[in-house]
């Protein structure tokens, strides 16, 4: 049996990850949560009755449950997906995305060289690391972070990279572009985007308020970012490889996109709200993954529209699910 650890395993990657190697009879799957108060089980309580599926309770930040479960565990592959993921909340937070995006990925890299060496680690690495360098970007784009969020990420690829030379550790980094499906967090633009569009056609809300909407984004579905980034974890490749749809898109026409589902027209909704735009901001993401293409067989085939559409019907459910 093949042992895999998720950390981040409650988070919208975490669990797609978690429902896609549980297909595979022979690997275990150990997904990491922190504790809080209140729990949130909703994209992985589905698992909870399968017998391949460990929860375990740990935290990034806490070296002694690391070394802990790595001790234990002995994990043939880790996949990193924990982080402070939100880059506006990063400029409110910076000390605390910083420990957790940045300084956690080292905890967890001395956890892995002392304990349990042999075991192959997947990075999280963003297209936020490529700040405003010029778009396309690839594998080797240079790094200029612009917010407190891809710096942090920018010290955690740094680190990755410095282990696996140093240490001769099994480390591969994914740069992946946005990544969007109906785990997205709310606080993301495209699932507030999606949610305000039906709340407006349901007569529930009025308007929507939204920061910067002329920014571009290269949006892929989550379900296809998780298939390359386990096509790079089967692999032997020690490098990094950039995921992402090529395709960049302006916030304005995902939200054309998704208020068109309702025939509405975004432009009679929308409102510009300062407090929702960054200090610093990135411009145009649009990612060259000609290299996973090419190694790895990467095929993402979903249009924006799609993808859209999927987290609409997905929502909508939710949102008569909360109705009743
Ligand atoms: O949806 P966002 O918050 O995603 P962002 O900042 O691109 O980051 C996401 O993708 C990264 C990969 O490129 C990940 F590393 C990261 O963890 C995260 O998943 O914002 C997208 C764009 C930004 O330009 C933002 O300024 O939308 C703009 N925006 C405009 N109004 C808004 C809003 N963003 C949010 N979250 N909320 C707004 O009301």
């Amino acid at each position: 049996m093949r042992k895999i650890l998720i950390l981040g395993a409650s988070g919208q990657l975490g669990s797609e990850l978690i429902d896609k190697y549980l297909v595979d009879p022979n690997n275990i799957v150990y997904g990491m949560v922190r504790r809080s108060a209140t729990g949130n089980f909703n994209n992985i309580q589905h698992n909870f009755k399968n017998d391949r599926f460990n929860l375990v309770r740990g935290d990034i930040t806490d070296p002694t449950s690391l070394n802990n479960l790595l001790k234990e565990v002995q994990p043939d592959l880790i996949i990193n997906t924990a982080a402070q993921s939100h880059v506006h909340v990063s400029f409110e937070q910076p000390i605390l995305t910083s420990k957790v995006t940045g300084l956690g990925v080292l905890y967890l890299l001395e956890s892995i060289r002392q304990f349990s060496p042999q075991s192959r680690l997947v990075q999280l690495s963003t297209s936020e690391l490529w700040g405003n360098s010029k778009a396309p970007q690839n594998e080797k784009t240079q790094f200029a972070p612009e917010s407190p969020y891809g710096v942090a990420k920018l010290f955690a690829h740094e680190m990755c990279k410095l282990y696996r030379k140093s240490y001769n550790l099994n480390i591969s980094c994914a740069i992946c572009g946005n990544m969007e499906g109906p785990r997205r967090g709310r606080e993301f633009v495209t699932q507030k985007i999606v949610e305000s569009a039906i709340k407006i056609h349901l007569g529930k809300q009025d308007n929507l308020k939204l920061g910067n909407i002329t920014t571009k984004r290269d949006w892929s579905s989550v379900h296809e970012i998780a298939d390359g980034i386990i096509k790079l974890g089967n692999s032997d490749y020690r490098e990094e490889f950039v995921f992402g749809s090529g395709r960049t898109n302006t916030i304005e026409e995902f939200a054309r996109l998704a208020f068109n589902v309702f025939n509405l027209d975004y432009q009679e909704y929308i409102q510009i709200d300062d407090e929702f735009k960054r200090p610093s901001e990135v411009y145009e993401l649009k990612a060259d993954s000609r290299k996973a293409r090419k190694l790895l067989n990467w095929r993402p085939t979903k249009t924006l529209k799609e993808i859209v559409q999927e987290m609409v019907d997905a929502a909508l459910d939710r949102e008569f699910v909360n109705d009743k």
